[in-house]
This record gives structure tokens, sequence and C-alpha cells, in this order.
């Protein structure tokens, strides 16, 4: 169980496409624990794996309250129905730190994908759920929220991140 350092904007890597898993064994769970560890260290409620530089389709998430942790692994996670309905959520993005941005997505989603223990599963997501899986999905594709946005948010985004960049160096 180790924190790793998660990749920020702008850095190549955060648009590497990531590779399907052949199986789930130590070496991936071992991955996912601390990509889990990482992620609850930054206060976040997903995490790909490529934001700590790893291209695996690998993804978790805890959208749980902070008592209790309700911790899920997707491995090799495919979408296989979405919903026509959109639903507007404000998202941040720990490879984006302290930005947010209103995004539409499909309410619903219906996701199969290899569990912790490499076992099949179907999840029907709804509500934040649906929304952070369509998140980290999107960085599995070297796609980050932001390429949503219109070029001039998109600027101001890129702008602030500068500005909090220098900063954190003085
Ligand atoms: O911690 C996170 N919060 C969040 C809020 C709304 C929509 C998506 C997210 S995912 C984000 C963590 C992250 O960057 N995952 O890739
Ligand atoms: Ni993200």
């Amino acid at each position: 169980m180790t924190v790793k350092t998660i990749i920020t904007e702008p850095n190549k890597l955060l648009r590497q496409i990531s590779k399907p898993v052949e199986n789930v064994g130590k070496q991936e769970q071992q991955l996912m624990n601390d990509m889990l560890d990482t992620m609850y260290d930054a206060n976040g409620i997903g995490l790909a794996a490529i934001q700590i530089g790893i291209p695996k389709r690998i993804i978790v998430m805890d959208i749980g309250k902070e008592e209790k942790k309700e911790p899920r692994y997707f491995v090799n996670p495919v979408i296989i129905n979405k919903d026509s309905i959109k639903n507007r959520y404000e998202e941040g993005c720990l490879s984006v730190p302290e930005q947010f941005a209103e995004i539409d997505r499909p309410s619903k989603c219906e996701v199969k994908y290899l569990d912790y223990n490499g076992k099949k599963q179907i999840l029907m997501a709804d509500g934040l759920l649906a929304t952070c899986i369509q998140h980290e999905m999107d960085h599995l594709l070297g796609k980050v929220f932001v390429e949503y946005l219109s070029p001039l948010k998109r600027l101001r985004i890129k702008g602030k991140m500068k500005k909090r960049e220098r900063s954190l160096q003085e």
C-alpha cells in the first residue's frame, strides 16, 4: 500500500491510451491497492491507472460517505449501454487540480468489467457513479474533462493552472 504521485496537466502521459489487462493477478491487485491509497490520500472519488503513469485499463473508485469505505475496482471496463438523457455535474480532476467545470454526460450507463478478483461483472450506474465511471473511462482513452469545454473556458483553466504552478514554486 503506497501513495503514488498523481500526474497533472500538462503532461503527455495523460494523452496516452491505456491497454487492456491480460489477467488480474498479484501485480494488478497491488496496483489497485496503491491506486486506492493514492486516491484516498488526495481526497478523490476515482482514479485511473494512467494518472499514476501506468497505461493499463484499470480504475478505482469510492463514492461512499467518508465514514465507511466502499472501494470499487474496474479492470478492462467497457460501456455496453448508455442513456440518451444527459446529466450535468460539476466535475473536477486530480490531474487538473482545483479546477471545476460543468459537464454533460449520459445520465446512466451499463458497464461490464472484471472486479478485484478477476470475476466478470455488469453494473448499471446512475447519478454520480455514472458520471465518475465515464470520467475515468475517458482517462483510459487519453482524454481529460477539460476537452469537453469551449476553447475559451479551456484557456482560462490553462491560465489558472499556470498561475497555481507559479505560486507553488515560490
Ligand atoms: O475526485 C474526483 N471527483 C470528481 C467529481 C466529479 C466528477 C468526476 C470526478 S473524478 C475525480 C477524480 C479524478 O480525477 N479521477 O480521474
Ligand atoms: Ni480525472
